[in-house]
């Protein structure tokens, strides 16, 4: 396994739409084995590929706490079959956001087929936390980041404030060591 550089906002890659996987391969569970490394490093509750620079439908998600055993899910190809009326608000944040968090409503609760691992079809349903992250992490596949769920003013604070950090990190023409 290895962990891989997450992109960082603005960045084009981000808002890309990611093309389905067309089967679960040795390199597709590497791919996931990576980012589920990454997400644990980071440290962050899921991860979509786009978000390590790899335009698929892939994303890896594990709310378990700390005190629990790991509950690592490694998902090809999400797909909403239903998503409940009723919606829960969560206080999102994202690697790719670093240091920013908004409140962001979703459905509560969803049923999503993937393909796991093993390339085997699979179906959960998901509420509380689960039912966010996954939400948030297929967002991701096309494009979309939490700021695209509130207003545009606050959106658009938060990415002039990661491109003037960036800016201040990595000043055009100057060279970073390393
Ligand atoms: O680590 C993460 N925490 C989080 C908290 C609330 C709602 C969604 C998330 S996902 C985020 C990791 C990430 O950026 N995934 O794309
Ligand atoms: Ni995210």
């Amino acid at each position: 396994m290895a962990i891989r550089e997450i992109l960082i906002a603005p960045d084009p890659r981000l808002k890309a739409t990611c093309k389905p996987v067309e089967r679960v391969d040795g390199e597709i569970r590497r791919l996931m084995d990576d980012m589920l490394e990454t997400m644990y490093v980071a440290p962050g509750i899921g991860l979509a590929a786009p978000q390590v620079g790899v335009p698929v439908r892939v994303i890896v998600v594990d709310v378990a706490r700390e005190d629990e055993p790991p509950q690592p899910l490694r998902m090809a190809n999400p797909e909403l079959l239903w998503v409940s009326d009723e919606d829960a608000i969560y206080n999102e944040g994202c690697l790719s956001l670093p240091e920013h968090y908004a409140d962001v409503a979703r459905p509560a609760r969803c049923r999503v087929r993937y393909l796991d691992h093993e390339n085997e079809i699979r179906e959960i349903e998901a509420d509380g936390l689960l039912a966010t992250c996954i939400q948030h992490e297929m967002d991701h596949l096309d494009g979309i980041l939490f700021v695209d769920h509130i207003s545009a003013l606050k959106r658009n604070i938060i990415l002039r404030k990661l491109l003037k950090a960036r800016k201040a990190e990595a000043p055009v023409g100057v060279a970073r060591a390393g």
